[in-house]
C-alpha cells in the first residue's frame, strides 16, 4: 500500500515520490498546467511543465475533470509561496478514475444545493477544515475527561421517557413495549453513573423534535454530559471553566492551519482562559435592562437576549440561577431562594448563544417526587431515578455541551448546519 500522504512531505523533499489523491483544482499558464491534488490530509500543487514531459502526459494534466482520482509522480520541491509549503515537479499521471462534470464548482452555490449534496460538498477544503476542527474538539473533549478520572458511561439512545420535557420527543414502535422515545440526553444515566463511579461522562447523539429553524437547532446532535458525585453548583462551574478553557486552547494550538482557511479571527478565542465571569440571571435581567429591552423576569432567554448578555463579555459568560419555573424538574432549587434553580447556561460570545446547559440535581427523595408529579410526568417510568434517591442519595451535578455550537463557535461558522457530517434538520433529514 502507498501510504504516502501530502502533510509527510517535508521528509521527502528532494525525492520523486507518487501521491495518490483526487484533483481538486487546476489552471494552466501555456507551457505549464498546475494541479491541485488533494488526499484529505492537505493540498499539493503539481507543476506540470511541457519541457520535461511527453506530451500525452501535459495534454492529460489540462484534459482531466475536477475530483478525478489520480496518482501522481514527481520530485517534491520545497516551495513557500505554494500552499502547504511544498510542491511536485511532476513527471507522470495516471488518471485511475475520470471524472466529468463535478457539481461543485468553485462558483457560488446555494446552501440548499450544497446541503443536498452534502455527500460531495465534504470534500471541499472548507468543510474538510471544519471536520477537523470538529474530529479535534472531539478529541480534547474526551481527553480533558479522561485524564481527569471521569469514566466513559453510555447511556442508551432508545428510552421509555423524557428527560428534558415532552414536547421534543421522537417517538417510535418498540415491539410489544408500547413506545420508546429518541433520548433527549443521556443525563438521568449519567447521574446513576455518578453514584456508581464518581465521575463519569456521556458522549454520544442526542434528539430533539424542535420546531425551531434557526442556526443553532438540529433535530439530531452530539452532546457531551460529565456528572459528578459529591459535588454542588459551584464545583460544577469550576468544571465547565476549565473545560472551556481546555477545549479552545487545545484548538487554538492544534488547528492553525484549519482556522486560517476558515479566516477566524483568533483574537477573541485566545482570550478564554479562566476564570470566566459568573453572572446570576437577577444580573443578567439588568443587563438587559440597562440596554432598553423590554424583557420580564421570569422568561426565559432567547437568542438575541443571550447574544445582548453576551456583549458584554469578551469571554464565555456563566448565567446562574434561573426561576424554577422554567427550567427542568430535575434541577434542585436554591436553599437561599426557592423561586430559584442551581442551574447555570453558559453562553457563547460572538453571538453564539447557549452552548453548555447544566445543574446541580435534586438529591431528596420526597422533593423530587413532588417535582415529577408537578411537571405531570409518569411516576412509574421514574421508579428507577428514584431509586438513585433513596439508596445512598448524594449532593451530584453535572452539565451538557452541545458539540456543533461549540465547533460553529470555535469555527466562527454562520450556521451549525456544516459542524455535522450529515444534519438533521426540521425540512432536512436526506442524503
Ligand atoms: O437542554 S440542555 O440545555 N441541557 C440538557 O440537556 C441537560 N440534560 C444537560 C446536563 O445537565 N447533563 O442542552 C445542553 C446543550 C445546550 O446548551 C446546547 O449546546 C445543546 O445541548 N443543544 C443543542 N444543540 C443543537 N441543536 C439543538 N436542538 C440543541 N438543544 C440543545
Amino acid at each position: 500500500m502507498n501510504d504516502l500522504r501530502i502533510k509527510d512531505l517535508s521528509a521527502h523533499v528532494g525525492e520523486e515520490v507518487t501521491l495518490l489523491g483526487w484533483v481538486y483544482n487546476k489552471r494552466s499558464s501555456g507551457k505549464i498546467k498546475f494541479l491541485i491534488l488533494r488526499d484529505g490530509t492537505g493540498y499539493l500543487q503539481c507543476v506540470f511543465f511541457k519541457g520535461n514531459l511527453d506530451e500525452a502526459t501535459f495534454n492529460e494534466a489540462g484534459a482531466v475533470g475536477q475530483e478525478s482520482t489520480v496518482e501522481v509522480t514527481g520530485a517534491v520541491k520545497k516551495e513557500p509561496r505554494a500552499p502547504g509549503g511544498y510542491e511536485l515537479d511532476a513527471k507522470g499521471l495516471k488518471v485511475t478514475h475520470a471524472t466529468e462534470d463535478y457539481p461543485i464548482t468553485p462558483k457560488e452555490h446555494g446552501p440548499d444545493f450544497l446541503l443536498d449534496k452534502r455527500h460531495l460538498w465534504v470534500r471541499s477544503s472548507r468543510q474538510v477544515a471544519i471536520l477537523k476542527v470538529r474530529h479535534r474538539i472531539v478529541k480534547a473533549i474526551r481527553d480533558f475527561f479522561d485524564e481527569r478520572d471521569f469514566s466513559l458511561f453510555d447511556p442508551p439512545i432508545l428510552t421509555p421517557a423524557a428527560c428534558e420535557g415532552t414536547s421534543t420527543l421522537f417517538e417510535t414502535p418498540y415491539f410489544d413495549l408500547g413506545n420508546a422515545y429518541l433520548t433527549q440526553s443521556g443525563q438521568l444515566y449519567a447521574e446513576a453513573g455518578a453514584l456508581a463511579l464518581g465521575k463519569v461522562y456521556t458522549f454520544g447523539p442526542t434528539f430533539r423534535a424542535e420546531k425551531s429553524k434557526t442556526r443553532r437547532h438540529l433535530t439530531e446532535f452530539w452532546m457531551v454530559e460529565p456528572e459528578m458525585a459529591f459535588a454542588d453548583l459551584n464545583d460544577d462551574m469550576d468544571l465547565a471553566e476549565e473545560f472551556l478553557e481546555y477545549v479552545v486552547q487545545t484548538v487554538l494550538k492544534d488547528c492553525a492551519e484549519e482556522l486560517r482557511t476558515l479566516e477566524r479571527d483568533t483574537a477573541k478565542l485566545k482570550n478564554v482562559e479562566r476564570p470566566l465571569p459568573r453572572i446570576s440571571y437577577d444580573e443578567a435581567v439588568e443587563i438587559l435592562k440597562k440596554k432598553g429591552s423590554d424583557f420580564t423576569w421570569g422568561d426565559d432567554f432567547g437568542g438575541a437576549d443571550e447574544t445582548l448578555i453576551s456583549e458584554e463579555f469578551d469571554k464565555p459568560v456563566m448565567v446562574h440561577r434561573y426561576p424554577a419555573a422554567i427550567k427542568a424538574f430535575y434541577m434542585k432549587r436554591d436553599p437561599e431562594n426557592e423561586k430559584l434553580a442551581l442551574a447555570v447556561d453558559v453562553l457563547a460570545p460572538e453571538g453564539y448563544g447557549e452552548i453548555i446547559g447544566g445543574s446541580q440535581r435534586e438529591d431528596d427523595y420526597d422533593t423530587l417526587l413532588g417535582r415529577i408529579k408537578e411537571h405531570k410526568l409518569p411516576v412509574e417510568a421514574f421508579e428507577w431515578y428514584l431509586d438513585l434517591r433513596r439508596y445512598g442519595s448524594a449532593p451530584h451535578s453535572g452539565f451538557g455541551l452541545g458539540l456543533e455550537r461549540t465547533v460553529s463557535w470555535i469555527c466562527g461558522l454562520d450556521h451549525v448546519r456544516e459542524t455535522i457530517p450529515f444534519p438533521r434538520m426540521i425540512y432536512r433529514n436526506t442524503p
